[in-house]
């Protein structure tokens, strides 16, 4: 079949945009590509995921769960995601090696209200859209898992970017990654996050300063992510906990992932700045996607040949 190619890099799409892109894939390519909605966000949006495959008819593999746009003003990682899934899906062949024994569920967008929001209105915004309060929107959706919900670098103020929301999983965008991440149980082995910005691969915990005994398993597979890109580009990726590299805060799905969910590898990439940090030129949104696919394609293989 011809390649799709409804979306483009050279732009960052609307979430309808992003919707349609995964219906197009799933009926171009339906021995490889399964499109479900997981559940709806606060303003009624489809947060829609695609489960690739190699087609070969096996169920029950082990899955590698990505997700992206967690955060609303972080455009370049959504555009991330789709850069994965263009990438297992419409150019497969040099990626066979990545779905032999592995399905790709992938959930690129988990705010759109925030996403729209900040096409819309406020270019800026971080949180979800939920009324947090009488007088304040949005809960900050990486601070609203739980598991030591609450207890550190997380606002219980709900005006604040980062308010941890009024109860954990207060937010259905948040029961939504959560039912996906439990849905998987014992099949999940690497759970990855895109955020933006900063050029960091960071693993748990974000709850405290303490490693997780198994430490060095999160770090290998980020060490060779951030060589794979430092081989490619240049660019200089951080790796460390999240406490130690950048700051602690709890509520974050990627202590979940690691911590409640059973996924033995688990990581949050921030992705690199652009413009004032969050908006990456047009020009820019090709090199930097195209950079973090090489990380990301590193990052599984590590994961695959444990
Ligand atoms: N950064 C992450 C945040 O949620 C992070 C960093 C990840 C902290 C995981 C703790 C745990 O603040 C961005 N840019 O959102
Ligand atoms: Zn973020």
């Amino acid at each position: 079949r011809n390649a799709v190619r409804s979306i483009s890099f050279t732009a960052f799409h609307r979430h309808a945009e992003i919707n349609a892109y995964l219906d197009e894939l799933a009926k171009a390519y339906p021995s490889r590509v399964t499109v479900q909605t997981a559940g709806k966000s606060y303003e009624n949006r489809d947060l829609k995921t695609i489960t690739i495959s190699n087609g070969d008819g096996k169920s029950g593999k082990n899955v590698i769960f990505l997700d992206a746009g967690i955060h609303a003003r972080e455009w370049i990682a959504p555009a991330g995601a789709l850069y994965v899934i263009y990438q297992l899906v419409e150019n497969f062949v040099s990626n066979a090696d990545l779905l032999k024994d592995y399905d790709w569920v992938i959930l690129p967008v988990v705010n759109p209200d925030g996403y729209e929001y900040t096409h819309t209105n406020s270019r800026m915004w971080r949180k979800t859209r939920k009324p947090a309060s009488s007088s304040c929107y949005g809960t900050d959706a990486n601070r609203n898992f739980d598991f030591h919900w609450g207890e550190v670098g997380a606002s219980s103020y709900s005006c604040a970017d980062t308010f941890k929301g009024t109860t954990a999983f207060s937010e259905p965008e948040t029961k939504i990654v959560r039912d996906l991440l439990l849905g998987l149980l014992g099949r999940g082995k690497f759970y990855l996050t895109l955020h933006s910005y900063g050029n960091y691969l960071l693993y748990p915990w974000g709850w405290t300063s303490d490693l997780p005994s198994d430490w060095r398993a999160h770090d290998e597979v980020a060490q060779a992510g951030a060589a794979a890109i430092m081989k490619s580009t240049g660019t200089e990726y951080t790796v460390g906990s999240s406490t130690n590299v950048l700051y602690a805060a709890a509520g974050g799905s990627d202590d979940y992932a690691f911590g409640v969910a059973g996924f033995p590898v688990s990581i949050t990439m921030e992705l690199p700045a652009g413009g004032t940090g969050f908006d990456p030129t047009i020009a820019e949104i090709l090199p930097y996607v195209s950079e973090t696919w090489t990380g990301i394609r590193a990052m599984a293989q590590k994961v695959i040949e444990k």
